[in-house]
């Protein structure tokens, strides 16, 4: 299967990490969505990413379906999701709460990365940080008292905290000044040790 989209998008990351925890083969072919806009519409219409192709051709987009679709083939014993009650609901509203993080600091990097200096507009910019912030500060609270976000293995919550912890830090970094999210830091520090973290850090570029 084709994984389209590159690593500095987190949403693709996300994807990414998944693909390389539950040992799926994958190709990722790295398309820009600002420059290859032909080439990703054939793929979605929408021309957003991450995209997936499977080996039959079929399509998947958005990394919530593409995510779903994974733990279907690849996660029988149900590692990086509970299959039902509590702990799949604790997992997947801390999971949410990475991936709202991910869409508030994308807004605010487009905001203020794509719009001419004179139309962007600081009182948005300010409302969707201060999402993304009340979103980290609940994430540091739920890696305080222990290894990881929920149970006693690394699930989706953890991919989900780390990787928007990771892009705040690239897109926002005036937010991590002084490390105000020192549980959620840490996790993230012990999660980059992993080969499936290293090897998608974001490339700039
Ligand atoms: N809800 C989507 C969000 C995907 C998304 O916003 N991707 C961005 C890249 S970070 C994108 O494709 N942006 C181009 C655009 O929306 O025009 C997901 O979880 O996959």
């Amino acid at each position: 299967m084709q994984l389209i989209g590159r690593n500095m998008s987190p949403f693709v990351r996300r994807t990414s990490i998944a693909l390389k925890l539950l040992g799926l083969d994958y190709e990722q072919v790295e398309l820009p969505t600002a420059e290859d806009t032909d080439k990703i519409a054939k793929i979605n219409p929408v021309i957003r990413v991450p995209s997936m192709v499977l080996d039959g051709g079929e399509t998947l987009l958005d990394s919530n379906a593409i995510i779903d679709h994974l733990l279907e083939v690849g996660d029988p014993e149900h590692r990086l999701l509970p299959a039902s009650g509590a702990d799949r609901r604790t997992v997947l509203r801390l999971a949410g709460i990475g991936h709202g993080i991910m869409e508030k600091a994308v807004s605010s990097a487009y905001e203020r990365g794509r719009r001419p200096k004179e139309f962007i507009y600081d009182g948005w910019v300010k409302q969707v940080e201060g999402q993304v912030e009340s979103g980290l500060a609940a994430l540091n609270e739920a890696a305080s008292n222990s290894d990881f976000l929920h149970g006693d293995h690394l699930t989706l919550a953890d991919v989900n905290a780390v990787v928007a912890h990771d892009f705040v830090c690239t897109a926002e970094p005036y937010l991590m000044k002084n490390d105000p999210y020192p549980a959620l830091s840490a996790l993230a520090k012990r999660c980059g040790e992993q080969a499936s973290f290293a090897d998608t850090m974001f490339k700039p570029g």
